[in-house]
């Protein structure tokens, strides 16, 4: 297979954009794409401040790589949950994330849950949903962490290293579901609601997941390769197994699942029904919620507290 652009060998074949490319054309095409997605649903300008979602993982590295090479002004956020103690998933993906900035100079801010709140992400799950899944509670501690650090440093948008594969998956959960509410705020780019929440960029939502790992291989970066122990059996997974099964017996259908979603949204279908959600200030943080008092990330903690 040879490269369309200069003949020599490629190392990727992306059928569905009938472009095979060499690993310096595959590097350079990548990054052209992801700019040109950002200036296509206008994530964020050469002045905006970003701070990247950082999990260790191929995507969010890749990403971090990608805008910091194409010259935006980007720092990275960790969250450190505290999964499988001192040596497990939590502190290897993290030494992956402080070696990646340590190596080219980048500035990583690193909140672990434990230090600053008191409990792991599996103790505090042990605490109030024995049994269940951390990962609502996880997503919860998460998105309140990444509003407060965006908040605090002065950024101007949180960007998340989520490719094509996560989105069509969670695209077709809603729609199996036809979850209205989510369906109308899934998309490229969250607008800011309140001074306190951050403008939510996803650049890479048109790339293929073979695609961000391609890009990380090729560019040598090196990323913890395995799951969040509580990623496995998770419904995600298994709708992007069922894609890839649609995807290998219809060329691209993935990408044009997502994009005619896109498409519908912008000719209406899913807008946002009746009037926007009232917030009140948490009484105890100061960021924004529909409760009247407590936020769900304080009163998850309140909770812990009484039960305590
Ligand atoms: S990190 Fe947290 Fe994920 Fe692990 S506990 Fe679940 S939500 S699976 S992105
Ligand atoms: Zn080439
Ligand atoms: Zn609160």
């Amino acid at each position: 297979m040879k490269c369309r652009k200069c003949g020599g060998v490629a190392v990727i074949n992306m059928r569905h954009h009938r472009l095979a490319l060499c690993a310096d054309h595959f590097v350079e095409w990548f990054i052209s794409y992801t700019q040109r997605a950002i200036e296509r649903y206008r994530m964020f300008g050469s002045d905006d401040q970003l701070l990247v979602a950082v999990s260790g993982g191929k995507d969010s590295l890749a990403l971090w790589d990608v805008l910091s090479r194409l010259g935006y002004r980007v720092d990275g956020m960790y969250v450190g949950l505290g999964i499988d103690g001192d040596d497990g998933y939590s502190a290897a993906s993290q030494a992956k994330a402080e070696a990646f900035a340590e190596a080219r100079g980048l500035t990583l801010h690193v909140v672990d849950v434990k230090q600053t709140y008191g409990e792991s992400i599996p103790e505090l799950a042990q605490m109030t949903r024995r049994g269940r899944k951390p990962c609502a509670l996880c997503g919860l501690v998460k998105r309140h962490i990444m509003n407060r650090v965006a908040y605090e440093g002065g950024y101007d948008a949180i960007a998340t290293g989520h490719n094509l594969d996560d989105e069509a998956a969670v695209l077709m959960q809603n729609t199996l579901r036809w979850q209205t509410g989510y369906l109308a705020r899934q998309a490229p780019v969250l607008p800011s609601t309140h001074p306190r929440l951050a403008r939510k960029v996803k650049p890479f939502v048109r790339l293929y997941e073979r695609e961000t790992a391609a890009y990380a291989i090729v560019r040598g970066i090196d990323y913890i390769y395995d799951e969040c122990p509580h990623a496995v059996g998770s419904t995600t997974i298994f709708y992007k197994g069922l894609l890839n099964q649609l995807e290998s017996r219809s060329l691209g259908a993935k990408l044009s699942f997502y994009l005619s979603f896109l498409q519908a949204k912008r000719e209406g279908l899913f807008s946002e029904p009746g009037e926007a959600l009232e917030l009140n200030d948490c009484q105890r943080c100061g960021q924004p919620t529909t409760a009247p008092e407590l936020c769900a990330f304080c009163r998850l903690w309140v909770r812990r507290i009484d039960k305590g």
